[in-house]
């Protein structure tokens, strides 16, 4: 069978998939590269391999008759039509759960790296200040109160974890079975608490949910961390509010438009920021990958699929 390969993937995946289907590297094919391809072989084509950050464009489902499953690297599945699949009767697998602890580690990781600065910390030691400058004290971590937006399997997961620095609260679709306080929405939320944890789920609800309304909540003492979608976040707001004053900093592992990250955002200092790393671990990324090997050796033995999302 021929499967449409996304983006990169990891060798130990690429070489697994290549025993089981017979791969085109969609990415490295420029417009016209694919487009000739798709001429000769869009009919053939069973199964699309791509990453949570990247999903499927439609007009490629579209494009290809006899496709039977999009298999996602990554639990996030927004930039996915999942309407379209269903209606087409395509499989959609993802990769959940084995990704939880890692995105949970690295929301932690931002909090602390974020108030107490340590990539400054890093760079004051590295250019031999050390010494020779007084170095700006940090914010205290223990005894913030922590808000998180989105209480799913990863939002549960930072919440255990911020639980023993301070009171944690949440907002959602619905309060949980949980002892951590609810708030109806992200406002209030931002308003109850001093350090704002995006964990949703990117769509068409929560698509710029952190607005200049939620960050004014958040006010001048109050931190933002995003490990969910750059989407659910509106970066024109948050930078103006970071350039003014308006909230003390922001810690993000993903933006609306990577790898590019805004100049405005860029431009100012009380940030901390990663390339999208959060699940990106020897040990996590071996668990996704062998989740889409599960996934799609279910799809081609008929079988339902392991973790599927359509
Ligand atoms: C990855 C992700 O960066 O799980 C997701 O939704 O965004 C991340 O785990 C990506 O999907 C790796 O392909």
């Amino acid at each position: 069978p021929l499967a449409l390969q996304l983006c990169p993937l990891s060798p130990y995946l690429e070489q697994a998939l290549g025993q089981r289907v017979a791969i085109c590297r969609w990415f490295e094919l420029d417009g016209a590269g694919q487009a000739a391809w798709l001429a000769a072989h869009a009919g053939d084509v069973r199964a699309v391999l791509t990453g949570g950050h990247i999903g499927c464009p439609a007009d490629l489902m579209q494009a290809l008759p006899a496709l039977g499953l999009i298999a996602i690297n990554g639990v996030g599945f927004d930039k996915v039509d999942l309407k379209l699949a269903a209606a087409r009767g395509v499989l959609v697998g993802n990769t959940p759960d084995v990704l939880t602890d890692d995105v949970a580690d690295l929301a932690v990781g931002l909090v602390i790296g974020l108030l107490r600065d340590l990539a400054g910390a890093d760079a004051y030691v590295r250019a031999g200040h050390w010494g020779h400058r007084d170095w700006p004290l940090a914010r205290k971590v223990s005894g913030r109160r922590f808000g998180i937006v989105g209480l799913g399997r990863i939002g549960a997961a930072i919440a255990r974890r911020l639980e023993p620095f301070g009171p944690v609260s949440y907002c959602g679709t619905a309060p949980k079975d949980v002892a951590w306080a609810y708030h109806p929405d992200a406002a209030t939320l931002a308003a109850h608490c001093d350090v704002l944890v995006v964990a949703c789920a990117a769509n068409a609800a929560t698509q710029g949910l952190i607005n200049a309304d939620v960050l004014a909540a958040l006010g001048p003492q109050g931190y933002l961390v995003n490990v969910a979608r750059g989407s659910v976040v509106d970066e024109a707001a948050l930078a103006q509010a970071l350039a003014a004053g308006h909230i003390a900093g922001a810690a993000l592992d993903v933006f609306a438009d990577e790898p590019n990250v805004p100049d405005s955002l860029l431009a100012c200092d009380n940030t901390f920021f990663t390339p999208h790393i959060a699940s990106a671990t020897v040990e996590t990324r071996l668990a996704m990958a062998d989740l889409v090997l599960a996934n799609l050796d279910a799809f081609l033995a008929g079988r339902d699929l392991p973790a599927r999302v359509v």
